[in-house]
């Protein structure tokens, strides 16, 4: 059939900042060292099946826009599941991507049985491996899709009928199994419908056991089987419900610490996530690496003027700089990687537009970690903070964190030596200045 499906399109070449060639990177260079490193393997950037291969360009108002061969109606699933796989490593080569993601539901069709279901996402998964093999694209994160179908519509783990959560632990146990067939470096549990609609009919307090409950036994059954990888539960404030229980960094953490999984489970962390739930995005990385918890990016935007999820490509050097900033000072982006859980506009229905989008995406982001490369070289925030805080290394900030102070003792301290702290300027509009010269550098 369609092989090439993106007939015209070459390989995607870096050729500068001053190129007139739009299917060209003009910051993305692959090889290019940042801070010690290659730009790919700093980034590790992922493209997802899920919007880039299975989203038809269908809203709540209008039918699919996109004329794609592998989503024809009257298509056998499994012959369409082997195009879209063909097409989807064609796009991950010619973009010169490393990583990949899915869902189960993305990959392959459901059968009419769970086994059927089981055994044809494990043949196309045969088939996928093969294609790793061949390229050496690798899998950033798998996940089951538990929202999708009916039977998940009051919930996956925290539904009120318990076969709807052992059939959520099944396809989770053979999708985790299957990750790590595959040799991915994570795998990502997205709360999609674990939240509520109304508490009328809510069991809050019942919802989050079965909630921890689910968790514990994912991370039970990834250190029975030996994976490797990193859980990452993704948080998110609503959409598809009124209230998602992963509501945010630090919503997810109380829950990973009330349930003993705060040393198992790390977060992916979406940008759109981020400003729905009424946080900047390096508000949601910074609080999660303060706590040991972050995992990897999904890097899709959402749009200041509307308030829902509408998973744009990023194209905000200065909102990526300052996230990049936090996640490159502070030991890089490990295991995780940052992946495209983005969609096209609807509009855009030329397959050279999932180009575009992409270009754009690794541009941005490219761009950001030469700002922050910049940030962390010349350290004009590190060297603020550190000095802003300096007193709580010397004798009283270390007696009073080292338990050496009682409120009596400090009371004395206070009276005996008329304390009267002088207040010290913030100098936020300097550190802007900061972040602002070093932007757009080259
Ligand atoms: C939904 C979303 C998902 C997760 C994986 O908003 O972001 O694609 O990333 O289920
Ligand atoms: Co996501």
């Amino acid at each position: 059939m369609d092989h090439p499906f993106f007939e015209s399109i070459e390989k995607i070449p870096f050729l500068g900042p001053d190129t007139d060639e739009p299917l060209a990177f003009r910051w993305y260079d692959a090889e290019r060292q940042v801070l010690g490193r290659p730009m790919a393997e700093v980034l590790r950037f992922a493209v997802c099946y899920w919007h880039t291969f299975c989203w038809p360009g269908d809203d709540v108002f209008g039918d699919a826009t996109f004329a794609r061969p592998w989503m024809v109606s009257d298509g056998e699933p499994m012959d369409m599941a082997r195009r879209k796989l063909g097409v989807a490593f064609e796009l991950f080569e010619k973009l010169g991507v490393p990583f990949f993601c899915f869902h189960d539901r993305d990959i392959a069709p459901a059968g009419d049985s769970f086994a059927q279901t089981c055994d044809r996402l494990d043949t196309i998964l045969d088939e996928a491996q093969a294609h790793m093999e061949r390229s050496g694209i690798r899998l950033l994160w798998g996940t089951a899709n538990l929202f999708g179908h009916p039977r998940f519509a009051a919930g996956a783990a925290t539904n009120p009928d318990p076969e709807v959560f052992a059939y959520a632990a099944a396809q989770v146990k053979h999708c985790l199994e299957a990750t790590h067939r595959l040799g991915g470096a994570n795998y990502v549990l997205w709360g999609g419908r674990e939240g509520y609609d109304t508490l009328l009919n809510t069991d809050l307090r019942r919802e989050a056991d079965q909630l921890g409950r689910f968790m514990q036994l994912v991370v039970e059954h990834k250190h029975a089987i030996g994976f490797g990888g990193t859980i990452l539960i993704e948080p998110k404030p609503h959409e598809p419900t009124k209230h998602q229980y992963d509501r945010d960094v630090a919503a997810v953490f109380a829950f990973l610490q009330k349930y003993g999984l705060d040393k198992e489970i790390k977060l992916n962390i979406e940008v759109n996530h981020a400003t729905l739930a009424g946080h900047s995005f390096q508000h949601e990385i910074a609080y999660a690496i303060a706590n040991d918890i972050f995992g990897s990016v999904d890097a899709n935007r959402g749009d200041p003027q509307n308030g829902w999820d509408t998973d744009q490509f990023p194209n905000s050097v200065e909102e990526m700089t300052l996230a990049v900033y936090e996640i490159m000072k502070n030991g890089g982006i490990g295991n995780g990687g940052f992946n495209f859980d983005a969609k096209l506009r609807r509009q855009s229905i030329d397959p050279v537009d999932l180009f575009h989008a992409h270009i754009g995406g690794m541009d941005t982001i490219a761009r950001a970690l030469l700002c922050a490369e910049a940030l962390i070289d010349d350290n004009p925030l590190g060297r603020h903070v550190d000095a802003r805080y300096a007193g709580w290394n010397e004798s009283l900030g270390a007696r009073i964190l080292s338990r050496e102070e009682s409120l009596d003792t400090l009371y004395q301290r206070v009276r005996a030596e008329n304390l009267d702290p002088t207040p010290v300027s913030g100098r936020q509009e300097l550190l802007e200045n900061e972040v602002a010269r070093r932007l757009y550098r080259r």
